[in-house]
């Protein structure tokens, strides 16, 4: 009887509670052994959280939630159940008293790798001017679309020597966005965030295979990826002047069921202008740095293209654009504008991209009292600063000058971005600042991203790097609208994407890997706005072009950000595997994660003879090297770190027959 009343209660308390909760909003990819933890609750009176196995049997941990704050974006009351001290590898959800439990996530040291790995495929996918076989593409294999061998000069675009109507042959280019035409100005900023990726994280791009056509080359794949659209920027420069038309493209969009290949309305050139002829200077001045080890013929006709775009652009500074009306025979073009009045960031970023790469004085263009907020396709004086932050190890005396005040610039708008995320958000996040939810809010999302880590870089503020993973977890679940806003990733991903393709593939799940735009408070076409509560304002409607629609533009820092996040993670590990004295199956343990003013070391291995203790920080450097007495089986050794700024490094132990390596990180309330 007593067992039975028992049996009774459990079976009660299982029913009332087991159920999946939306409520619970986290990160459906999951999360860095050594990482930051976090989920946010909404609308919940209860006060503590546990960390379960997926079959909710076991407990692994147990937590209080913090106390509640409202978020005014949301309209949502907000507790955060906070785990980051729980750092066992494995499958687990979060369950919460009187709510129920999480989608699954994972706790593991690579967790972004295929996220990261998806976020650049989808430009495989984009592809002008080729089918996609099913070797690469998968179910989502497709034949070819837009040869684009003949693409007609609009007589806005007309020049003495290419007069309207004039062919020309302009291939390959990935498609912008979910509709088939290229623009260059927001190639600008895309091909250059991946370009950025590549050059500030090699080691780990060096060997990412993407399974794509060119994989097994001899150059990493996310640069062959990018070559596919340089390949294209390049067609659109006159080569009789410099200057760069503005896009290739359809007179109208064209209607959503329709695939590439079916997709055979005209292609026309429209004028050339001063924000896409500096863009395009930009990244190809950059691309000639970046591709001169693999292909230095490439490398000298991007350098050469670039600096004759700039000429252009100083000859003609003021050129704005706007789609061109109806003219005799010609019809008027309506496709998107990336209309752009403020022309003096465009230059200035062509002007340090080209000074980087040549360091020729003249060029340089940063400005002291400039100033350098978030980038987006329009507003790219930050990206200019990225890169000379990134040399400036390698600039000249004219630069070296100004690099204090360079730091300062990134560093004060990150400093904010942290205090925000820290200490104000409910979520935890950035996100919830000024316009951030714009059309196209996750690349804000992703783009704050991206500054924190080059804070990260400069000053290994970990600070940075965890706000930088806030950001992530935002895009894939902990955010005010529960999706995973990332295309075949998470537990609930967005699957109605404004994406043509994905809509006339006949294939029930879109293309994979895509970043929607997120919510805004843009309407259109009768997709439903929340203005009160624009955090919300998002459906997953293929309809809603203003909030679900994927661009390239916006995969790009999300790609950068898991990329980044992912070589920081590689790059303590591979340290450790590359020297062939590791040897298999030691272990060595340091606790606790984080650590604040001491570790514990335990290895598995007994010692007579001294041992060095090296600690290395992430670039690999090498910062402390002592001997330690012996250590043998199964003793703590106890070690002060109490010197050590607050980061992730390597612990390195060494005797004369073993090399073990194990990260820690350091974190001070
Ligand atoms: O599909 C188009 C999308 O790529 C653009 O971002 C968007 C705004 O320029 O326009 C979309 O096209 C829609 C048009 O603007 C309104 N009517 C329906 C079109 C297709 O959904
Ligand atoms: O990303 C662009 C956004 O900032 C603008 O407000 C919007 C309207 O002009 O256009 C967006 O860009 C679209 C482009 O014009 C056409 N291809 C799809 C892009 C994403 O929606």
């Amino acid at each position: 009887m007593k067992i039975l009343k028992f049996c009774f209660c459990i079976l009660l308390s299982f029913q009332s509670f087991a159920q999946l909760s939306t409520s619970i909003r986290l990160n459906q990819v999951g999360f860095y052994t050594l990482g930051p933890k976090m989920a946010a609750v909404v609308g919940t009176t209860a006060t503590s959280f546990s960390i379960k196995s997926i079959d909710r049997i076991s407990i692994f941990y147990e937590g209080n939630l913090s106390v509640a704050s409202t978020w005014n974006l949301s309209g949502e009351s907000v507790k955060i159940a906070d785990f980051s001290s729980f750092a066992e590898p494995g499958t687990y959800v979060l369950d919460v008293p009187t709510l129920g439990y999480s989608y699954t996530f994972k706790i593991e040291d690579f967790v972004n790798s295929s996220l990261n790995k998806a976020l650049i495929k989808a430009y495989y996918f984009n592809r002008s001017s080729t089918d996609l076989p099913a070797k690469y593409a998968g179910k989502w294999a497709r034949a070819a679309g837009h040869p684009d061998d003949q693409v007609i000069i609009l007589p806005s675009a007309a020049s003495n020597l290419r007069p309207a109507g004039t062919i020309l042959s302009s291939p390959k280019g990935w498609y912008d966005a979910g509709d088939y035409n290229s623009y260059i100005v927001n190639s600008g900023i895309s091909t250059y965030t991946l370009l950025l990726s590549y050059e500030q994280f090699r080691n780990y791009y060096d060997t990412l295979n993407l399974n794509i056509p060119e994989s097994g080359n001899q150059v990493p794949d996310i640069l062959d990826e990018i070559k596919w659209n340089l390949d294209w920027m390049l067609t659109m420069q006159d080569p009789n002047d410099g200057g760069v038309y503005t896009k290739k493209t359809n007179s109208n969009f064209d209607p959503m069921d329709v695939m590439p290949e079916d997709a055979i309305n005209a292609r026309y050139f429209c004028k050339k202008s001063t924000a896409a002829t500096a863009d395009f200077s930009a990244v190809l001045a950059k691309a000639s740095i970046l591709y001169k080890e693999f292909d230095a013929a490439f490398s000298d006709k991007c350098l050469l293209a670039a600096q004759k775009a700039y000429d252009w652009v100083k000859l003609n500074p003021t050129i704005t654009f706007n789609n061109p009306g109806a003219s005799g025979t010609y019809p008027a073009v309506s496709t998107g504008g990336y209309g752009d009045n403020d022309l003096t960031d465009e230059i200035e970023w062509a002007g340090n991209e080209l000074y980087i790469a040549t360091k020729i004085d003249t060029y340089y263009s940063f400005k002291k009292a400039g100033t350098y907020a978030l980038p987006n396709w329009g507003s790219v004086r930050m990206l200019g600063l990225l890169s000379l932050l990134q040399h400036r190890n390698e600039l000249t005396a004219i630069a070296i000058a100004d690099t204090t005040s360079m730091k300062g610039k990134l560093l004060t708008l990150a400093n904010a971005y942290v205090n925000y995320q820290k200490n104000t958000s409910p979520y935890k996040i950035v996100m919830g600042q000024g316009n951030d939810f714009d059309w196209g809010s996750n690349s804000f999302a992703a783009n704050q991203g991206m500054l924190l880590l080059n804070a990260y870089l400069l000053t290994q503020n970990i600070d940075y790097l965890n706000a930088t993973i806030s950001q992530v977890d935002y895009l894939v679940g902990r955010n005010a609208t529960g999706f995973s806003f990332v295309t075949g990733v998470g537990s609930k991903p967005v699957m109605n994407i404004h994406h043509r393709q994905s809509e006339a593939d006949g294939i029930v799940d879109p293309v994979p890997g895509w970043l929607s735009g997120g919510p805004s408070g843009y309407s259109g076409d009768g997709c439903p706005n929340n203005t009160t509560f624009l955090a919300k304002s998002f459906t997953d409607d293929q309809k809603c072009y203003t909030k679900n629609e994927v661009a390239i533009n916006w995969n790009a820092p999300a790609a950068y950000i898991t990329g980044g996040l992912e070589f920081f993670g590689v790059f303590n590990i591979v340290s450790g595997i590359e020297n062939s004295n590791v040897s298999e199956g030691s272990n060595l343990s340091v606790y606790p994660v984080p650590a604040q003013d001491e570790i514990n070391i335990k290895c598995d291995f007994k010692s007579s003879s001294n041992i060095n203790l090296r600690v290395i920080d992430i670039m690999g450097r090498s910062i402390r090297s002592e001997i330690l007495p012996s250590i043998y089986n199964d003793k703590y050794i106890t070690y002060s770190v109490a010197d050590l700024k607050e980061g992730i490094y390597t612990i390195e132990i060494q005797n004369e027959q073993k090399i073990m390596k194990s990260k820690i990180v350091i974190k001070r309330n």
